[in-house]
């Protein structure tokens, strides 16, 4: 008798730590799951959350656009906290170049334009349900990763610039590399034309520039190079487009700031003609 009763006080005792035993482990994933939370809002400073208002940005069939003056040089560090970022329009840059439409959860994209004597500033924001790296070594296929091309045309004079300096068609990479290709006709980095920092907020991404206008003097073999200064009034050839890719190893789709881009929509990389346009502005 009195072994039977030790035998079912040890088994009720085992039930009871091994239910204790769950209850500890349960505690220990919710606050396991809380800290991973807290962690993920606190990495994001409040001024780089990005504003989940949406108001309309603004489509342009020629892709004619205003950049605002800034009195204040920007800080690129991929956040819209600069005060011109509050005040610039937001600009579309949805229109289908190469590829199917897309919806809002795979692409979307706006940018607003701002501007001092040094610099060009470009805010992109994109909805892009996988960021994919530029492939290989960030020079091979460089149009088939994820990536914004900015295209400039300094003098607005058009004409071919494939493989000279009139005019830039420069591919900005995930990695933060700036590409094209040079008069040598091989594929070159252009690095220090382009300043660029990348926040990320699930699938929204911020590519925040500062861009150097270099005008059709430019030498990519020279380190002399003096960026043209920006004035009021003054006007350049500019498109800006994004090129998706969601890991078919390829470029799915090309948005635009402008309705049409040439031949195949994809004529901006060879001919300036094809740009729209920047008018800067006090
Ligand atoms: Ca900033
Ligand atoms: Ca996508
Ligand atoms: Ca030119
Ligand atoms: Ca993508």
């Amino acid at each position: 008798m009195e072994v039977k009763r030790t035998v079912e006080n040890f088994v009720k005792t085992k039930k009871l730590m091994t239910m204790v035993a769950m209850i500890t482990f349960i505690l220990f994933l919710v606050s396991c799951l809380n800290k991973t939370a807290t962690q993920t809002a606190s990495n994001t400073p409040d001024y780089c959350q990005l504003n989940l208002e949406t108001p309309n940005s603004q489509s342009n069939v020629d892709g004619a656009f205003n950049a605002q003056m800034t009195l204040v040089p920007l800080t690129i560090d991929g956040c819209s906290k600069d005060s011109i970022w509050k005040s610039a329009d937001w600009y579309s840059m949805n229109y289908v170049w190469l590829g199917e439409p897309v919806d809002s959860t795979d692409y979307h994209g706006r940018f607003k334009l701002a501007w001092d004597s040094q610099f060009l500033y470009i805010l992109v924001e994109v909805i892009d349900e996988h960021l994919n790296p530029t492939l290989a070594n960030g020079k091979e296929n460089y149009w088939k990763g994820d990536y914004v091309e900015v295209f400039l045309d300094e003098d607005r004079s058009g004409g071919i610039h494939q493989y000279n300096h009139q005019a830039f068609a420069y591919h900005v990479s995930t990695e933060g590399h700036v590409i094209d290709k040079g008069a040598s006709q091989e594929t070159i980095f252009f690095d220090n034309h382009i300043e660029v920092v990348r926040f990320q907020e699930e699938n929204r991404h911020l590519w925040e520039m500062a861009i150097k206008l270099f005008d059709d003097q430019f030498d990519e073999n020279s380190t002399d190079n003096v960026p043209v200064k920006i004035l009021n009034k003054k006007s350049i050839g500019f498109s800006i487009a994004y090129g998706d890719n969601d890991g078919n190893n390829n470029r799915e789709n090309f948005m635009g700031s402008k309705m049409t881009h040439g031949i195949n929509n994809d004529d901006g990389y060879i001919n300036s003609d094809v740009f729209g346009s920047i008018l800067f502005i006090e």
